[in-house]
C-alpha cells in the first residue's frame, strides 16, 4: 500500500529549511502533497501579502523533485477536509507548531519534525533590509 505525506505552508522566500522539511517530510512515505497557502490567508494572518505571489510560490514548490502535489491552502480551518479529501496517511509539520494538529490522529499519524535552526523568511527579509536596503 503506498503513503500519502501531506505538509502546509507559506514557503515565502524559499530557503534551505523549507527544502529540508519537504525532503524529511516525503521520507515518510511514497507521495508528498503539499498545500501552500493562498495569499488572502496571509492577509488575513499576517496582515500583509507575502513577497512572492501564490502563484509563484506554487510554481516554486511544484517543481521540487521530491513533491508530486501541490494545492492551495485556503482555509486554516479546511485542514482536516484536505487531510482526508487527499488520503493523506500522516502530516507532518515543523515543531513551531507542535501540539497544533494533535486533534487530527484520528484520521492520520502527525508528525512534528525539529524546524532547521537559524533561517527564516523573516531573517532573510531582515538580511536584505539591513545590509543592501
Ligand atoms: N520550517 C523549517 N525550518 C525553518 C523554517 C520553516 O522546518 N527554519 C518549516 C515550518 O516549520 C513549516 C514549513 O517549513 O512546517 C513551512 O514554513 P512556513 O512557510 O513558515 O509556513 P507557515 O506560515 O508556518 O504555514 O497550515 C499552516 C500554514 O500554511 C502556515
Amino acid at each position: 500500500m503506498s503513503r500519502t505525506v501531506i505538509t502546509f505552508g507559506t514557503f515565502d522566500v524559499l530557503h534551505v529549511g523549507h527544502l529540508r522539511i519537504l525532503r524529511r517530510a516525503s521520507a515518510y512515505g511514497d507521495r508528498l502533497v503539499v498545500g501552500v497557502s493562498s495569499d488572502a490567508l496571509n492577509i488575513s494572518k499576517k496582515g500583509r501579502p507575502p513577497v512572492f505571489s501564490q502563484a509563484e510560490r506554487i510554481e516554486l514548490i511544484s517543481a521540487l523533485e521530491m513533491v508530486d502535489e501541490v494545492f492551495v491552502e485556503e482555509s486554516l480551518e479546511l485542514k482536516r477536509d484536505y487531510i482526508v479529501g487527499h488520503g493523506a496517511d500522516v502530516l507532518v509539520m515543523g515543531d513551531d507548531w507542535e501540539g497544533r494538529f494533535d486533534e487530527f490522529r484520528d484520521v492520520c499519524e502527525v508528525v512534528y519534525l525539529p524546524r532547521t535552526p537559524s533561517v527564516s523568511t523573516t531573517a532573510v527579509i531582515e538580511h536584505i533590509v539591513t545590509n543592501h536596503g
